[in-house]
């Protein structure tokens, strides 16, 4: 097992990450920026280094700062987190070409789904269903195009091979838009990132975002561990999740679940990573993967038992996975609620010291959070300040819970979203499980009316 452990990250993960860390006997170093040096999760920490100024570009995306701060302080291994480096290939080459052990997957993989149409032919080839579309990139000649968007059928969406998440998309309704709407996709998707291939998928209008959770050894085993509902959203935000999904027939998401284990063996997946799908009509479409620990990767943790970030650092140090298949079972419900530092109706980052912080707790209640009284949230970055989770036996115990986390919490001095999630909680929609990716746009656009 390494000996000490730099975490290249900051906020709620980088206290997560030293947690797993300090249980597993590892010393911790905490590479920060200037913005962050007084906060508590860097005092806990055995050391820490500052990489730069509060700028991101300048400190938590700095690849020869925080290889050098590994160097100083003789680390083994790089825990990237969420956001920031975590997907970016040339960093975990350059951690590996460093010396050191890039806690994450072989940099050629991050940079397989780093572009989406490799990643949809690679999952194709391993037997994972994809959304019909085109065979790859689509090609110049305006023909060719019009010819395939209509073997596909209206509305299409155009994506961009460098996006993801949201980012280089535009829905197309009727063929007289087609045209147009690929050469702007193209020249917005090489302006944004440097890549002008585009692809189609035929538009699917109401799906929930489902997405499987996997672990992968460095000896082709492999296991999914159950499956979370991140439909509530609002611009690509997620901003509840819950796991496991409810009202899918079992056997549809065991059979999704191995075909996900399975492509993991066929490509030599290597750590945790997030298979994401759409689900409409009672079947699965893969669209991306993630190849980093992701935020909400709490809820499986609570309803598998098993720890994903100590899983993550026990791969990266050439562990076997210890447990098979047949050993993961799904126990209970569990739901997290992202806390931001945000207006709740107006969604506009709402940074500046905590002047009164109260966590909740009692059965089922966890709370992932580097806040505390007296904290000041930087300007400089993500909103988000912590995570409440909860867990119990039934879905109807996962709420309950939470509505009570959700009224014991109390954040003075900035405004945050609580209320929005107190509003979620007691949505006839969300209790019945009666929701799409556009539900929570669609109930606050009603909302301000
Ligand atoms: C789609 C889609 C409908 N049909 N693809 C948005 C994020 C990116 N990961 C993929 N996205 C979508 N792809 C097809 N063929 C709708 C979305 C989408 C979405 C997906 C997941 C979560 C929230 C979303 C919000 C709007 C659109």
């Amino acid at each position: 097992m390494f000996d000490k452990v730099l975490i290249a990250n900051r906020g709620e993960i980088a206290l997560r990450i030293q947690r797993a860390c300090r249980e597993l006997g590892i010393k911790t170093v905490v590479a920060h920026s200037e913005a962050d040096k007084d906060t508590k999760y860097v005092r806990l920490a055995d050391e820490s280094v500052c990489i730069g100024p509060a700028p991101s570009a300048q400190s938590y995306l700095n690849i020869p700062a925080i290889i050098a701060a590994a160097e100083v302080t003789d680390s083994q291994a790089i825990h990237p987190g969420y956001g920031f480096l975590s997907e970016n290939a040339d960093f975990a080459e350059k951690v590996e070409s460093s010396g050191f052990v890039f806690i994450g997957p072989k940099p050629e993989t991050i940079r397989l789904m780093g572009d989406k149409v490799n990643a949809k032919a690679v999952m194709q080839k391993a037997g994972v269903p994809c959304v019909p579309g085109s065979e790859g990139a689509l090609p110049d000649d305006p023909h060719e195009i019009l010819k395939i968007a209509k073997a596909v059928g209206y509305p299409v969406i155009i994506k961009s091979a460098g996006g993801g998440g949201g980012r280089g998309m535009r829905v197309v309704n009727t063929e007289a838009a087609l045209l147009s709407a690929v050469t702007l996709t193209r020249t917005e998707a090489q302006n944004a990132f440097g890549n002008p291939t585009v692809y189609i998928e035929r538009f699917l209008a109401t799906p929930r975002h489902i997405e499987i959770q996997v672990l992968a050894d460095q000896f082709k085993n492999a296991v999914w561990l159950s499956a979370r509902d991140c439909s509530l959203q609002r611009r690509h935000q997620k901003i509840l999740e819950e796991a496991p999904p409810i009202n899918i027939p079992e056997r549809t998401l065991v059979k999704i679940g191995e075909r996900c284990a399975d492509a993991c063996r066929k490509i030599g997946y290597r750590g945790a990573g997030t298979f994401e799908f759409l689900y409409q009509d009672g079947e699965f479409f893969f669209i991306e993967m993630n190849t980093r620990v992701q935020v909400e990767h709490p809820v499986t943790e609570e309803i598998t038992g098993v720890d994903i970030v100590q899983q993550q650092i026990k791969i990266a140090a050439g562990h076997k996975l210890t447990f098979r298949q047949r050993d993961i079972t799904v126990r209970g419900h569990a739901i997290e609620c992202r806390i931001n530092a945000e207006d709740p109706k107006k969604f506009i980052p709402s940074p500046g010291k905590i002047t009164l912080y109260h966590t909740p707790g009692g059965p089922g209640v966890r709370v992932d959070s580097h806040a505390y009284n007296q904290y000041f949230v930087p300007p400089h970055y993500d909103s988000m300040i912590g995570k409440i989770i909860t867990y119990g036996d039934t879905r109807e115990s996962a709420i309950a819970r939470m509505r009570i986390a959700l009224s014991e919490m109390a954040v003075e001095g900035i405004k945050t979203n609580i209320p929005l999630h107190q509003q979620l909680l007691m949505d006839e929609n969300f209790v019945r499980g009666n929701f799409s990716i556009h539900y929570l746009e669609e109930r606050l656009k009603t909302d301000s009316d």
